[in-house]
């Protein structure tokens, strides 16, 4: 059941790439009169494309292809309406909210650049299972009890450099898709603007940077970074099955790097069960242990 979850999360995101945000076809579904917003104005818009299809703008007759078989037909009708009448349904769907944030932010992390934008349900129970289990393992697993995740950025913000000088459609429109409620300017550095988007969920946001990066006038993005963290909980795919956690409990002047490290890795067969492999410590004089 576990098997193949980062490969299959990874091929959704390639679904999705090539289906929903390509460099040139960013589209609001349902946003006929691509003004970014779904509501009446669309109709008579998407009544046009539907009555000739071949004389539509490209991001006109994208929008109207609500099934998204390429092409703008009778088909099509049916999840019009039901967008318009509910816009949400086709716009990013944030997923389920998380009871374990902690465990959620971790899941996050884990999927990379490649990965999808939204845990799955098996890894984000993984998650919880694994860390569960852990610090309730003998002898040190208690050690980790209190010893939470520091997120490695925030997960519901990205950075995004613009380039000045060029039209901002493809932005506006991935904005418009991932339902960013706030977008703040940063600052200007050499020929590109800074901004800071806000998104109303929480998503992978280096997956996320990637299919922004392909819009022509998005110059690069971030993560927005937190510094000073402590603790790092980190999981992959062991290449013998199962998983391996490495799991780096950090203390002392932790704004620049800790001083005091214990580095823990555990092995995971991914069905309730984990061992530990290794425990070691790192640092000076200045760090107390528990061992
Ligand atoms: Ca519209
Ligand atoms: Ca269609």
């Amino acid at each position: 059941m576990k098997k193949g979850l980062f490969t299959f999360t990874s091929l959704i995101l390639v679904l999705f790439i090539s289906s929903a945000a390509t460099a040139q076809d960013c589209c609001v579904p349902a946003d006929a009169n691509t003004d970014l917003t779904i509501d009446a104005l669309d109709v008579p818009h998407f009544a046009a494309v539907l009555l000739d299809p071949g004389g539509a703008e490209a991001q006109s007759f994208c929008s109207s292809d609500l099934n998204a078989d390429g092409a703008v037909d009778g088909e099509d009708i049916t999840d019009f309406v039901q967008a318009l009448l509910n816009p949400d349904t086709v716009l990013f769907d944030f997923g389920p909210v998380r009871e374990d944030p902690e465990a959620e932010q971790i899941a996050l992390e884990t999927l990379g650049f490649s990965g999808s934008l939204l845990p799955s349900d098996d890894l984000y129970d993984l998650v919880v299972q694994d860390q569960a289990l852990i610090r309730a393992s003998e002898p040190f697993g208690e050690f980790l009890v209190n010893e939470s995740h520091s997120p490695a950025w925030i997960p519901n913000r990205m950075i995004v450099r613009i380039f000045q000088g060029q039209p901002r459609d493809q932005y506006n429109c991935l904005n418009a898709f991932y339902r960013v409620i706030d977008e703040t300017f940063l600052v200007t550095l050499g020929n590109a603007d800074w901004f800071v988007v806000t998104f109303p969920g929480n998503l992978n946001i280096r997956a996320l940077g990637m299919i922004y990066q392909q819009a022509p006038e998005v110059e690069l993005t971030h993560p927005d970074f937190i510094v000073g963290r402590s603790n790092a909980w980190e999981l992959t795919e062991s290449l013998l099955g199962g998983y391996i956690w490495n799991i780096d409990d950090g203390s002392f002047d932790c704004e620049d790097g800790c001083d005091c490290h214990i580095r823990y890795v555990f092995e995971s067969d991914g069905e309730g069960e984990v061992n530990m492999l290794d425990a070691t410590t790192e640092g000076g004089g200045v760090c107390v242990f528990p061992f």
